[in-house]
């Protein structure tokens, strides 16, 4: 009996290092995941805060071109604040590439270059200039073409009794979906 105790069988043995092995390689594995999953974490944070300072270069070009001309950029007599892309015009007026939309040639804008058609500034294969956000989409601008300090808050489009936010403008992103209808994963220039 003393004999088997200090002197386990092969069988054993052999089992304990097929644990070790495996307890070691799960121990490998979950440390590759947490760090992958740190790294993504860290590459969505820095892309975020990339789309957030596109939000405040668009704002504060729209702002002042608001203040150059006394009046926002793409202004029309009706006032309709309905939703426009970054695209074609509005960016046009705001980097002074329309001699009619702004006479002054104030360069408000100068936006990053895109890479690979994401997260930046692009001129597309028919010559329309896109602002798009790291999936590649277009923002969503509202300005507050009536005046009155407030823009329908574009959440609350579909309910009863649509909320207002106190803003002259406001910019956001559809997100990983790229559907600015599904909130969740929408990112505002007002949250
Ligand atoms: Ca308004």
């Amino acid at each position: 009996m003393d004999d088997d105790k200090s002197a386990p069988n092969e069988g054993w043995v052999a089992l304990r290092a097929v644990i070790l092995v495996v307890c070691l390689l799960l121990f490998i594995s979950i440390a590759v995941l947490i760090l992958q999953f740190d790294r993504s974490a860290e590459q969505k944070a820095q892309a975020l805060h990339a789309m957030r300072s596109s939000f405040k270069g668009l704002e504060i070009a729209i702002k002042g071109y608001q203040t150059e001309y006394n009046r926002y950029p793409l202004a029309t007599a009706n006032a309709d604040e309905t939703p426009m892309l970054s695209e074609g015009k509005i960016l046009k007026a705001l980097m002074a590439e329309d001699s009619e939309l702004n006479p002054r040639k104030v360069r408000f804008l100068d936006p990053y270059a895109a890479r690979g058609g994401k997260g930046g500034y692009l001129v597309d294969s028919a010559g329309v200039p896109r602002m798009v956000d790291i999936y590649g989409q277009p923002y969503r601008i509202c300005i507050d073409y009536d005046g009155d300090g407030t823009i329908r808050d574009p959440q609350s489009e579909n309910k009863t009794q649509p909320e207002t936010l106190s803003s002259g403008v406001i910019i956001w992103s559809g997100g990983k979906d790229g559907d600015p209808a599904t909130w969740k994963d929408n990112l505002a220039s007002w949250q």
